[in-house]
């Protein structure tokens, strides 16, 4: 575990960022101000997120480059999130480059803004198939070295942040499109048997912490929940410690809102678990026109409508919440403008549906 007496990790740069977050009355999720910058206004509705979101989450994924450096994005962060997940600082390559070699200092920032911003943290990942270090992937390992590795490495991350990580994404897609179990490196090492022994071991390490398992694609019910869904309830028989199933929400404009979305994540509360959407964003193809924005916000109005309409499901987290960072131009050729805040970290329509949602069922 962490010791908390100073703010382990932080840099210059970031403690700059928290005093200007704090002189601009921004921290805790006080009232909007406007910022006015060549760049676009800061500004968005009051209340913010946070402020009308009750006991759910509203989070962001988060990466150290911005947060670092670009002062307008780490106050709309403090002021409309409760909750952030490190878009990649907890990723295997990040944290253990070398073997046996712990690199905490990214991650500790992140933890160490949330808490200053009274936020909950989320941490991605501690096992998938990418982001993984070439030690590991080339190492050529026999099944009981990799068992070893895989161990220490969950005991080592879950422990160093015991009671400061509220839930792990444990297992990331552990489902390839159609329903079958993806081929990685665990599955061929270890068979199937990882995702329990992975979650048994994070759960010895933070008893305290809530455990998923996470993929894409498995917002409405097609093969790929209904694999997730299966493999829920047979985790769940064999009473491995499993407390929710991410949703990830990764859309595409190209594709029509999937059908049962509330309906679907019922069924997985019924098995006894928490349910929670991981990765909201949703992409078009460009250019930016009015009508994409206006579809693009009912697919933010209808997952967050679906959360709230389901008791179990504990929030709803964006993939990044402006497209100037956001991870999928850089991935889909042609495609981006996914987010809930433009380049110019001005709020869109989604953001205004993301609100209204929230504000509909707002006590
Ligand atoms: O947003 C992340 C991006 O910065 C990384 O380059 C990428 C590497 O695969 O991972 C992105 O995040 C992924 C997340 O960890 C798991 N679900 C899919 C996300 C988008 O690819």
């Amino acid at each position: 575990m962490r010791l908390l007496v100073t703010r382990p990790g932080s840099s210059p740069a970031l403690s700059l960022v928290f005093a200007m977050v704090v002189a601009a009355g921004c921290a805790g999720g006080s009232s909007p101000q406007a910022s006015g910058t060549a760049e676009g206004s800061a500004a968005s509705p009051s209340p913010a997120l946070r402020d009308i979101a009750g006991s759910r989450q509203i989070g962001t994924a988060v990466d150290l480059p911005q947060l670092k450096t670009d002062t307008r994005y780490a106050e709309i962060l403090a002021r409309e999130f409760n909750s952030v997940t490190p878009e990649n600082a907890l990723k295997w390559e990040r944290m253990e480059p070398a073997r046996g070699s712990f690199n905490w200092g990214g991650a500790d920032e992140i933890v160490t803004f949330a808490q200053a911003h009274g936020q909950k943290v989320r941490g991605h990942v501690l096992v998938w198939h990418s982001q993984l270090p070439g030690w590991l992937n080339g190492g050529g390992f026999s099944g009981a070295e990799l068992r070893e590795i895989l161990q220490n490495h969950i005991a080592t991350e879950v422990g160093r942040y015991a009671g400061e990580i509220y839930a792990w994404d444990v297992v990331n897609e552990p489902f390839a499109d159609d329903g079958t179990w993806r081929d990685t490196i665990w599955l061929r090492g270890l068979g199937q048997g990882y995702v329990a022994d992975a979650l048994r071991w994070a759960h010895a390490a933070d008893p305290g912490a809530k455990l998923y398992l996470n993929d894409y694609d498995i917002e409405g019910i097609n093969a790929k929940s209904d694999a997730m869904y299966e493999l829920v309830k047979s985790l769940k028989a064999q009473g491995v410690p499993l407390d929710g199933v991410g949703f990830q929400a990764h859309y595409d404009l190209a594709n029509p809102f999937p059908s049962d979305v509330a309906g679907n994540l019922k069924r997985f509360a019924d098995l006894g678990i928490e349910v929670a959407f991981t990765e909201l964003d949703a992409r078009f193809k460009l250019p930016v026109t009015e009508s994409a924005l206006a579809r693009q916000a009912t697919y933010y109005g209808q997952t967050v409508a679906a959360c709230l309409a389901v008791p179990a499901c504990v929030g709803v987290t964006v993939w990044e919440f402006t497209d100037k960072y956001s991870w999928v131009p850089g991935f889909f050729a042609g495609k981006g403008a996914a987010c809930l805040y433009d380049e110019n970290l001005v709020p869109k329509p989604a953001y205004g549906a993301a609100l209204a949602a929230l504000a509909a069922q707002a006590p």
